[in-house]
C-alpha cells in the first residue's frame, strides 16, 4: 500500500500532529495545508513561541478557519524542547492517543507522515529516520549532514541505542510511551532533548521503530540550529554516556504504566523484529516490547 492510498488510521484514536514553530511566517500556511491533505483526520496544534515575524497571527487565521487546526502561545523563545514538552501535555490532557512532532519549514513531508502512523500500529515509537535505506537527506549542507551523521553515531556508542537517525524530529509517539518516559524530567532542548527523549523509551522497554524519510532542507526562512545546541547535545551526550557505564542508569521495564493497548494490538500480533512490512519501515527496531498487563 503506497502513502497516498492509506491515509485513514482511525483505528490509532485521535492523532495530533505537534508543530513547533519561531519565525516561520513564510512556511506555516503551507505546510498546514499540504499535511491536511496528505491525512486529512488529523489535528494539528501549533506550538509558537511569540515569533516576533507574526506566525502567532498566521497560526490564529488558520485556527478560525479550521475546526482541526489550534494553536499554543508561549511567551518568549525557550527553545524545541521546552515547545514539544508543553505541546505532549496539550495533547495528553485532551485524550490523545497518538502525538506526532514535526517540523513548521517543509523539512518533514506529511505526505510521509502515513509511514510513521502505519509503523505505530505495532511500535510505541516511530522514528522518521534519515540514515536508514530509503531514507535521506536532499539540500543539506555537507556540514549539517556530518552533524547528524556523527551525532548519531556518538549517540549509537556512547548510550548503546541501536538508532540510526537519534536526532531527527519527525516522530509519532503512542500516549502512553509520553507519559512512560517521565517527561517532567526531561530538561534537555534542541537536538539533545530527542537523544534524550529517544534514549529514554529505550530504556524503559518501549518498542522503537525507524522508518525512512526524505528530509528537504528548508527553502524559506532560517535555521535556529546554533552552535549552542550542538555543544548541549555534545555534553548530555558524553555525561549520559559516562554515567551509563559507571551503571547510574539502570534499564529498566516500564514500571507501574506498562502501555495499553488498542484492541487490535496484542503482544501475539505484534511482529517479531525485522518481519515489520518492508515497504513501510526499515525493519529496524530497537528495545522490547514492555510487559504488557
Ligand atoms: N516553538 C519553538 N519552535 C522552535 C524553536 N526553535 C526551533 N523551532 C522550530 O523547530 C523546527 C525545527 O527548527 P529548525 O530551525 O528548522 O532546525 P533545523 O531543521 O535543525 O535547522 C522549526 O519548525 C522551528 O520553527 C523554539 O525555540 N521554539
Ligand atoms: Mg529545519
Amino acid at each position: 500500500m503506497t502513502d497516498r492510498e492509506q491515509t485513514s488510521f482511525a483505528d490509532l484514536g485521535k492523532v495530533l500532529v505537534i508543530i513547533p514553530t519561531y519565525n516561520e511566517s513564510e512556511n506555516i500556511e503551507p505546510i498546514v495545508a499540504r499535511l491536511r491533505a496528505a491525512v486529512p483526520d488529523v489535528d494539528v496544534l501549533i506550538a509558537d513561541d511569540n515569533s516576533p515575524d507574526g506566525t502567532g497571527d498566521i497560526a490564529d487565521t488558520l485556527a478560525e478557519h479550521d475546526p482541526h487546526v489550534q494553536v499554543m502561545h508561549r511567551a518568549g523563545k525557550e527553545g524545541l524542547g521546552a515547545a514539544y514538552i508543553a505541546g505532549f501535555r496539550w495533547g495528553i490532557d485532551r485524550g490523545y492517543d497518538v502525538l506526532v512532532e514535526m517540523d513548521a519549514d517543509g523539512s518533514h513531508q506529511p505526505e510521509q507522515l502515513p509511514r510513521l502512523l502505519e509503523a505505530v500500529r505495532d511500535a510505541d515509537l516511530v522514528l522518521g529516520s534519515r540514515w536508514v535505506p530509503g531514507g535521506g537527506a536532499v539540500n543539506w549542507p555537507g556540514h549539517r549532514k556530518l552533524i547528524s551523521r556523527g551525532g548519531s553515531t556518538y549517540s549509537r556508542l556512547m548510550l548503546g541505542v541501536d538508532i540510526h537517525d537519534v536526532t531527527g524530529g519527525f516522530r509519532a509517539f503512542r500516549r502512553d510511551t509520553l507519559l512512560g518516559i517521565g517527561l517532567d524530567e526531561v530538561a534537555s532542548q534542541g537536538y539533545c532533548f530527542q537523544v534524550d527523549l529517544a534514549w529514554r523509551a529505550i530504556r524503559k522497554g518501549y518498542r522503537v521503530l525507524e522508518v525512512p524519510i526524505t528530509f528537504i532542507e528548508r527553502e524559506r526562512g532560517n535555521s535556529k540550529m546554533s552552535n549552542t545546541i550542538v555543544a548541549e547535545a555534545l555534553w548530555r551526550v558524553t555525561a549520559w554516556g559516562v554515567g551509563r557505564r559507571v551503571g547510574k542508569y539502570a534499564d529498566k521495564p516500564t514500571p507501574e504504566l506498562a502501555p495499553s493497548k488498542p484492541a487490535d494490538r496484542t503482544p501475539d500480533a505484534a511482529p517479531a523484529p525485522g518481519d515489520a512490512d518492508p515497504t513501510a519501515t526499515s525493519g529496524t527496531t530497537t528495545g522490547a516490547t514492555p510487559p504488557r498487563t
